[in-house]
């Protein structure tokens, strides 16, 4: 079963597509999701193929119907590998399936044709990956669609570990910079907003590195920039990281590694790679870079827009992203909410995690997120758990985890750990190792929380290398 080549399923699932009379592509509505569908979808209609499309929050029996049971091909993307025991119940044969996923996979009889990166060892290749493969394997002159895996593959976080991509999505990265619509920044400042994000709350507000006297403290932030003689124009914003000249980069750079290192911290993570898009204009300051065109995308899933995401992707800038511009301003006000609450609230801190639930107060579909934010300002060495009501069920729960990089090496899985717990209350789980969630009874919540942290204390120091 295990290869380490894809070549043979990308060679397969481009055959089955061509032999197609029409396809359905079902997938997820994250970030990932959709530009996995954008690419797929794009490169199928290149062939002059019909292709429709289903976004689905998950593929689980609730979300069934959505599948429409006619002839087409039906690609699911960016899910549909842990799920293939139900595809396989929906009546499916073997040859009307393809799966571009980079999920678990849970194996069935029929034996889809399973375009998997875990099946070649890449644990750092997203479903946008896998399915910009396939589009070039399709026809070799989509190389333009490159830059919306490289959206994906960073909406997934798959470049956080090692702060750049590695394995298969780096040859993604080399086909967009060769095509020319992406330009990379290596080594650059990590931070998050350098297109659109004020320069000293990006400062303040960074996820990985702990700036004594900047991080979290705007006002502290503002002080050191002027300091370096970064100030904001009389009566102007502040300018963007992407505004400053070359110099201000290199001066604000260097005396925040001093600064970091007077103190005792680490300056391990201070850089990342970032990517930019040529193709885009200055006024759409959301799409000028992975990561933000990701939280753009991701917004338009969180509030059952997805196919808003799609068109953005598939270069609509006119009523498309004017809609999605607005969402992403109420995604970005809701996720301070939520990042207020937990702050002041407070999380109960559990042996070896956080824990906090928020009821009914927030849509299920953004705590998670939050959560992620909110952790760096608790204590980043355990992973946090959040709870909130299911706004489609009130007798299920839902449950959010999320943890850092750091967490992951000392052998901590969050997907394992959650799946187990779920499973055991006739719950269910799924995600990564750094970001999973569940649903759950709502009356097993509090054993539910004991059972993960007792969980969680056997992961910890349990090493990640022999995964
Ligand atoms: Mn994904």
């Amino acid at each position: 079963m295990r290869q380490t080549c894809p070549d043979a399923d990308l060679a397969a699932a481009s055959e089955v597509i061509q032999a197609s009379d029409a396809v359905t592509i079902i997938s997820h509505i994250d970030a990932d999701g959709i530009t996995s569908e954008s690419i797929l979808s794009q490169a199928i209609s290149r062939l002059e193929i019909p292709v429709k499309t289903a976004f689905i929050r998950q593929l689980d029996p609730l979300t069934l119907h959505q599948i429409p049971q006619d002839d087409s091909l039906k690609i699911f993307s960016d899910l549909g590998s842990g799920q293939q025991v139900l595809i396989e119940q929906l009546g499916f044969a073997s040859d009307q399936v393809v799966i571009v996923d980079h999920h678990v996979s849970q194996p069935s009889e029929s034996e889809y044709l399973e375009v998997n990166s875990l099946k070649y060892g890449e644990h750092k290749t997203s479903a946008a990956g896998i399915a910009y493969l396939i589009s070039k394997e399709l026809d070799s002159a989509n190389t333009d669609l490159a830059k919306l895996g490289i959206i994906g593959n960073v909406g997934d976080m798959m470049d956080r570990e090692d702060l750049c991509f590695t394995g298969l999505a780096k040859t993604i990265l080399e086909d967009a910079i060769n095509y020319g619509n992406v330009e990379i920044w290596k080594k650059d400042l990590n931070i998050y907003g350098i297109s659109t994000r004020p320069l000293p709350n990006a400062l303040a507000y960074t996820d990985d590195i702990d700036i004594p006297g900047i991080s979290n403290d705007i006002s502290g932030a503002q002080r050191f920039l002027e300091r370096l003689g970064v100030v904001s124009p009389h009566g102007k914003a502040w300018p963007v990281w992407q505004d400053l000249s070359f110099e201000q980069k290199q001066s604000i750079t260097s005396a925040l590694v001093e600064h970091v290192i007077a103190h005792n911290r680490s300056a391990e993570r201070m850089f990342i790679d970032h990517y930019l898009f040529l193709d885009e204009r200055r006024e759409y300051g959301p799409l000028l870079n992975a990561s933000e065109y990701a939280t753009l995308l991701n917004s338009c899933g969180r509030w059952s827009k997805p196919a808003l995401g799609s068109a953005i992707c598939r270069g609509d800038r006119g009523t498309s992203y004017l809609e999605a511009d607005i969402m992403l301003r109420n995604h970005r006000a809701k996720i301070r909410e939520v990042l207020e609450y937990i702050t002041d609230k407070g999380v109960s801190e559990y042996s070896h995690m956080l824990f906090i639930h928020v009821g009914s107060l927030f849509p299920d579909t953004i705590v998670g997120i939050g959560s992620g934010i909110a952790l760096s300002r608790l204590n980043p060495k355990k992973p946090i758990l959040i709870m909130c009501e299911d706004s489609m069920d009130e007798t299920v729960t839902k449950v959010s985890m999320r943890t850092k990089p750091d967490v992951i090496k000392s052998g901590v899985d969050l997907q394992a750990a959650l799946s187990m717990v779920a499973e055991k209350y006739g719950g269910s789980g799924g995600g990564h190792k750094i970001a999973a969630g569940a649903f759950i009874p709502k009356e097993v919540e509090q054993e539910f929380v004991e059972d993960v942290n007792r969980v969680l204390a056997e992961q910890f120091g349990t090493s990640e290398n022999n995964s």
